[in-house]
């Protein structure tokens, strides 16, 4: 029988969790309502004598950014708490664990991670994160591969594929990153100062749009491997030694280089932002290196696990993967989804409805609009030249060079 949906407060939670016996009920429990993210409420239930914790993560039935106008299923709970223990088990390193979901009240309990920086704003506050890049590299390479026709049965991935059904917010992805921002849509969110540019390199680019309209057709047809779907920074919790990533109710079925560009583009507008965040040139220009290596490294780690993953015969589900130009010719494709959806990415940050804390910081407002400016000429050549591109040195060259 199922349980009547409502959403819980600070106070409501308690009891909640007390009868999942995650605590005694004489337990001094501290509860406090912590999401600061578009969708979600987000509790953290804490132990006030020996600090043990954990987080009750559950879905509104409306988008939270916008309100009640904005109805969303409440099944994106599901899906979050199915992938998530899925990635569990190709990378528990790399996830936190789940220890109860429940679908009528749209619950994911899970592992408080809140000892570990949300990566973005670990990021704008330069922070140095030698794991990082290897650590997501690795995430990807495991979490696609081993969800793709190449490591997963072909009949165990079609039904699997079938627990992905995410209509509703692959739409939101359809519209906010693939169509509204290139267009001069209601839902877009951008300065008026900034109107003539976008109207100029952005709307009235024939060509862009062209490239934009062939990469929303791969998210919407191309069924590679389960992805998180919304791999941005504020989707990862990080500090120097450990990497978490969190948050995937975007998961679907999609192609692979969705992930990887989501990634990268978050760690492009970054780089921009940063112009904006110090004037201490050698420090800025320190951490813009690290960032464009980190680029370099998650790219390079991928593909190098992937092709390890591939190679191994123990892993093989399809015939033409003992082809070693087969395998070339996958990472190709996937090297130029990659470039062209993180050039979309970075472009939806700035026009689209939502932004990223990392530009909308820059105290300066002058800096603020040229970084925005600076954006969208990097994310647009990244859609334009993604062909061009041979490797992710040539990808940090166009951001180094707009
Ligand atoms: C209405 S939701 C806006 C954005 O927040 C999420 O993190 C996704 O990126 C989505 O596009
Ligand atoms: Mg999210």
């Amino acid at each position: 029988m199922s349980k009547t949906y409502k959403p819980f407060t600070e106070k409501t939670v308690i009891p909640f969790v007390q009868s999942l016996q995650l605590f005694k009920e004489t337990d001094p429990l501290l509860c406090e309502e912590i999401g600061d993210g578009n969708l979600n409420l987000v509790f953290r239930i804490r132990h006030q004598e020996t600090g043990s914790s954990i987080i009750v993560k559950q879905a509104l039935p409306y988008a939270k950014v916008v309100g009640t106008s904005w109805p969303l299923t409440l099944d994106r709970a599901r899906i979050e708490g199915e992938a998530l223990k899925n990635e569990y088990k190709l990378v528990p390193q790399y996830t936190p664990k789940v220890y109860y979901t429940d679908k009528d009240y749209a619950v994911t309990v899970m592992e408080d991670l809140s000892h570990l920086t949300i990566l973005r704003k670990g990021l704008i506050q330069r922070k140095n994160y030698p794991n990082l890049s290897k650590d997501i590299g690795h995430f990807l390479a495991h979490t696609l591969f081993f969800t793709s026709d190449y490591g997963l049965n072909q009949q165990e991935k079609k039904l699997f594929s079938s627990h992905f059904i995410n209509p509703e917010l692959c739409k939101i992805t359809e519209d906010l990153v693939f169509t509204d921002p290139f267009f001069d849509h209601d839902t877009n969110n951008f300065p008026e100062e900034l109107r003539p540019f976008i109207e100029d390199v952005i709307w009235s680019d024939e060509e862009l749009k062209l490239e934009v309209a062939k990469l929303k057709r791969a998210f919407l047809t191309k069924g590679e491997a389960l992805l998180h779907g919304d791999l941005h920074t504020g989707s990862i919790f990080a500090d120097e030694t450990t990497t978490k990533v969190i948050d995937p109710e975007f998961a679907y079925f999609g192609p692979m280089g969705f992930d990887i560009g989501a990634f990268i583009a978050n760690l492009v507008l970054n780089y921009i932002s940063q112009f904006g965040h110090t004037e201490n040139i050698e420090e800025r220009e320190a951490y813009q290196q690290f960032l464009l290596t980190s680029i370099k490294e998650t790219w390079t780690t991928f593909a190098k696990e992937f092709t390890a993953l591939w190679a191994n015969t123990k892993h093989q589900q399809e015939a033409y993967m003992r082809l070693p130009a087969f395998k070339e010719a996958v990472l190709d494709e996937v090297f130029r989804d990659t470039i062209g959806f993180a050039g979309c990415k970075v472009i939806r940050r700035i026009i689209g409805l939502a932004h990223v804390e990392d530009i909308e910081s820059i105290a300066d407002e002058e800096k603020k609009l040229a970084a925005k400016k600076l954006a969208l000429q990097i994310g647009k050549a990244l859609i334009l030249k993604r062909f061009d591109l041979q490797t992710m040195e040539d990808l940090i060259k166009v951001v180094e060079q707009k």
